[in-house]
């Protein structure tokens, strides 16, 4: 029986190659056209890029979305024997996720891992992105620089997620709900006392480091000297203002929802890694019990989670953000991603999601016009 299957799939695989060959159109290799005739690989789940799937928020929110079923999720990683690790210690079904490598401190490897992941998507457009990894460099005097020439968190944070996403835009054509949400911060956004009462405060300036391309020796966007903590802030402010671009420019064409999110402070996440010990030790105490930031790590993953799957955050040119206090979101099933951990306070549960406030700095337009085009001649965007 299996024989005769295969045969007749054979045969008609050979038809299909004739027709082609004759009208010219692109013929698939005989394993994609096993694929079709078996339903896509990816059968009727949605398919989702994260970058930084390797720790803290990637790693939960990941943790949530393959819960449900509905997702395979593509994990875009700097290291991929840590990522295998991880997941194998967090019992993924590998049929539902696929590590793939990016080192986003490289345009090159950007290009690569693009290239692959249209291999691996076939005809199946991508339904979201998630640019989620990151790095703080907060106590470091002088600047570290990348392949490119560029200051590591700038690139890392925002140039790279910019160029990956006018990459992956194009892929998102023929899905029914596409959506691409940037990691923001409440410090890249200076209307609160965690964004605009702590030095060093995100202030891009007349963006006149960005203009002369951000290349060594100029390490910040607005020209001025390296300052490491400013220069991750910088980073969430520019992701920001860049969805609120990308929502100006392409929501209504593409029907794509762009959206910028706060998850709370994940104080104990491998993001504060450069940090001395001590504030490693006292900060999430701090965020706990001073200022209620907290959230932790499996909380912040459904919040993600939240933005890429609840149909409320099918809304576009949002900044997501949740109210604290008691948690009313106890009940949440697997549908929405599994149950929320008991760790930290502040979590307001599933429907604490609220359109957060953004400042005025985020929401500058003549800025954005030229982060835009400042940003994609640096990256080569299109
Ligand atoms: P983590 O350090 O736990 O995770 C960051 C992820 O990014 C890791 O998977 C890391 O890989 C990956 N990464 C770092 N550098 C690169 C690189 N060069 N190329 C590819 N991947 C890289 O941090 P969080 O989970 O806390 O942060 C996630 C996001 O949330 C960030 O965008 C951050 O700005 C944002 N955020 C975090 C807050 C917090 O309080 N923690 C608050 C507000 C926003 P590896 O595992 O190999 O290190
Ligand atoms: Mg901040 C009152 C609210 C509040 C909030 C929501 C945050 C979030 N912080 C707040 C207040 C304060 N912080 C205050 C009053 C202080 C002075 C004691 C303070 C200090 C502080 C430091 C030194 N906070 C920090 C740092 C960091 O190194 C973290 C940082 O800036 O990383 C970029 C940080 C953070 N505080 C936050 C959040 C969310 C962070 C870290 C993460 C981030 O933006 O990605």
């Amino acid at each position: 029986m299996l024989m005769f299957r295969s045969g007749c799939l054979f045969l008609l695989f050979q038809e299909v190659q004739s027709y082609a060959w004759m009208s010219n159109f692109k013929a698939p290799s005989f394993e994609n056209f096993l694929q079709s005739a078996a339903g896509s690989k990816f059968g009727d789940k949605k398919l989702v890029v994260i970058t930084g799937t390797s720790s803290g928020l990637g790693l939960a929110t990941t943790k949530a979305l393959l819960r449900t079923e509905k997702y395979h999720v593509v994990g875009a990683v700097r290291n991929l024997d840590k990522m295998r690790v991880v997941a194998e210690e967090e019992g993924f079904n590998m049929e539902h996720f696929t590590p793939m490598h990016l080192e986003l401190a490289s345009f090159a490897s950007v290009h690569k891992f693009v290239e692959e992941l249209e291999q691996f998507r076939g005809d199946r457009p991508i339904d979201r992105l998630a640019c989620n990894a990151a790095v703080y460099q907060p106590t470091l005097n002088y600047p570290k620089w990348t392949e490119d020439g560029h200051e590591q968190q700038h690139q890392i944070n925002y140039f790279s997620h910019f160029l990956l996403t006018s990459k992956i835009m194009p892929m998102m054509q023929g899905s029914d709900d596409a959506r691409i949400c940037m990691l923001g911060s409440v410090t890249g956004n200076d209307n609160t006392v965690g964004g605009g009462g702590v030095y060093p405060i995100a202030d891009l300036k007349e963006l006149d480091g960005l203009e002369l391309g951000c290349k060594k020796p100029i390490a910040m966007m607005d020209g001025y000297n390296f300052n490491g903590a400013k220069a991750y802030k910088d980073t969430k402010l520019a992701c920001m203002m860049t969805c609120n671009m990308l929502h100006e420019r392409f929501h209504r064409s593409t029907g794509i929802a762009f959206s910028s999110v706060y998850p709370g402070c994940i104080a104990e996440t491998p993001l504060f890694r450069e940090k001395r010990p001590w504030f490693r030790q006292l900060f999430p105490i701090f965020m706990k019990y001073v200022t209620g930031g907290f959230v932790g790590e499996e909380e912040a993953g459904q919040r993600l989670f939240q933005v890429l799957h609840d149909p409320r955050c099918r809304k576009s040119g949002v900044y997501w953000g949740w109210n604290g206090g008691p948690r009313e979101g106890r009940e949440d099933s697997l549908e929405k991603g599994g149950q929320i951990s008991g760790a930290g306070g502040a979590g307001g549960g599933w429907d604490s999601i609220f359109e957060n406030d953004q400042s005025d700095k985020v929401l500058n337009k003549d800025l954005m016009m030229k982060l835009w085009e400042y940003t994609t001649e640096i990256t080569g965007a299109e």
